[in-house]
């Protein structure tokens, strides 16, 4: 009798003991992206998706209805009651998320901003996709090549809030300071909010309020595919040059026809995978956040933290990439 109670006693321990491990690793990570319908962060929610089935935590994808802060923020005050370990977000405000953020980390919850960043106070660490600068840059050396470093071109941006195309503006006016852009003029930077519709609409106001523009550029998916659309439909292609940070898979046609000869992006599915893996790492404790400490992101190799100039934490995915009609083809089927 005594033994088979010492026998009942164990395996009730050895139960135990592995409901506590088990339900210790079983963290629940939640990714607020911008806005729904995007296919720019359902390509992230596969990366993140791929990175909990290799890791073993329950993924959360939300997405307000639109891309605004209150979306994101009611979403954020909802996975707080709920409880979650670690929230990734690519904000719409780099200000307006900090409180509700805050709150987040003062109960526990790890923050990773990806993608478009919030302000130090509301993250643990960003997800840089690439060199801010030289995203900015670049799409200013693809549309001067175009146009033959001469004409009126613009900007069809995001929303005015976000972070992320915010900083690259700033960079593509830095870069068309230089002398050899001195006969390009930025004759203006219109909003299409992310939304397919309003960029349509954006996109045909710029062609009635400047006629003689020669080139547009769109730091953004949606903008960048409904400006297409809008050349095409117009009968503007070739004659206005267009490009961007566009998904292959959405922009190959455009790319194809000529409407667009080029446009950039980095991999957003290594973008939702990467930056799982620094939640996670967070959360097991290994790494603690701290600037040169090195995390592990799994096939992606290592990454290690750097300071930023505004005294935040951050990784830094990769270098931006450019498509065209000689690689179009390998990539248009992979996001
Ligand atoms: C849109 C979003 C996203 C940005 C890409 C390039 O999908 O604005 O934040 O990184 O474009």
């Amino acid at each position: 009798m005594r033994t088979k109670l010492m026998v009942v006693a164990v395996v009730l321990f050895v139960c135990l003991v592995m409901t506590v491990s088990v339900s210790a690793q079983n963290y629940t990570i939640a990714m607020v992206v911008k806005g729904a319908g995007n296919p720019f962060f359902e390509a992230c929610r596969k990366g993140g998706e791929e990175a909990a089935a290799e890791l073993g935590f329950n993924f959360i994808f939300q997405a307000p209805e639109i891309p605004t802060a209150e979306g994101q923020i009611a979403i954020i005050d909802a996975l707080i009651a709920q409880r979650v370990d670690a929230i990734l977000v690519s904000a719409n405000d780099p200000d307006a998320l900090v409180p509700v953020l805050k709150r987040a980390m003062d109960r526990g919850i790890k923050v990773v901003a990806f993608d478009s960043g919030v302000a130090p106070a509301g993250r643990h660490l960003f997800l840089n996709q690439a060199d801010m600068e030289l995203i900015g840059r670049i799409q200013v050396q693809l549309l001067a090549d175009m146009i033959d470093y001469e004409g009126e071109i613009a900007v069809l941006s995001a929303a005015s809030t976000m972070a992320n195309q915010n900083t690259w503006i700033e960079w593509m006016k830095e870069e068309l300071k230089l002398s050899k852009y001195e006969k390009m003029k930025l004759v203006s930077i219109v909003y299409g909010d992310d939304l397919r519709e309003k960029s349509y609409t954006e996109a045909l106001g710029l062609f009635r309020a400047y006629p003689n523009l020669r080139g547009i550029i769109s730091p953004t998916t949606v903008g960048v595919a409904a400006t297409a659309r809008a050349l095409e439909d117009q009968g503007l292609s070739g004659k206005i040059a267009l490009t961007g940070l566009g998904l292959p898979s959405e922009m190959a046609e455009y790319i194809r026809n000529g409407t667009s000869e080029a446009i950039a992006l980095w991999n957003p599915i290594d973008l939702g995978y990467v930056s799982s893996y620094m939640a996670h790492a967070l959360l097991t404790g290994q790494i603690k956040g701290a600037s040169g400490e090195t995390v592990n992101v799994g096939r992606m190799g290592e990454r290690t933290i750097v300071q930023t100039a505004d005294g935040g934490l951050e990784v830094i995915l990769g270098a931006p990439f450019v498509f065209d009609k000689d690689n179009i083809d390998e990539w248009y089927q992979v996001y």
